[in-house]
């Protein structure tokens, strides 16, 4: 079975909407494998994020993600990383359709309130630098 990783952001934990997340995965048929609530290292952002470090915005991308406790969590089911993406939506929520997670909760980039891994190689490099394995 495909795995993939998924995190609900400081938005997305200070608002409240851990559980309604996970709910979204679990109606999907994906099945949480793991799932823990940390807060992220300025290191650890920095390699999360490393495909941005030349982006105008890391700066405040690391500041954000490292601002509060995320959810990260571990997702297994067919095509994992493509499905999650899928319910999650598109990265900006201004383009996000309604009925995806960001979509219904979110309204700017800079806090689109989760982050899904965006390939196999991601996922498995995602998945070893937040829990190990
Ligand atoms: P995604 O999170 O959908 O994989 P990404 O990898 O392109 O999107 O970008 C990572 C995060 O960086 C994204 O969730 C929000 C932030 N971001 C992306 N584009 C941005 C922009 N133009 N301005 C500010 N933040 C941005
Ligand atoms: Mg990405």
């Amino acid at each position: 079975m495909d795995h993939t990783f998924v995190m609900v952001k400081p938005d997305g934990v200070a608002r409240g909407l851990i559980g309604e997340i996970v709910s979204r995965f679990e109606q999907k048929g994906f099945k949480l494998i793991d799932g823990k609530v940390i807060t992220i290292s300025q290191e650890i952002a920095e390699q999360h994020y490393r495909e941005h470090r030349e982006k105008p915005f890391f700066g405040e991308l690391v500041e954000f993600i490292t601002s509060g406790p995320v959810f990260a969590m571990i997702w297994e089911g067919k095509d994992a990383v493509k499905n999650a993406r899928s319910i999650i939506g598109k990265t900006n929520p201004s383009d996000a359709l309604p009925g995806s997670i960001r979509g219904d909760f979110a309204l700017q980039v800079e806090s689109n309130i989760v982050h899904g891994a965006d390939s196999e190689e991601s996922a498995q490099r995602e998945i070893a630098l937040f829990f190990g394995k």
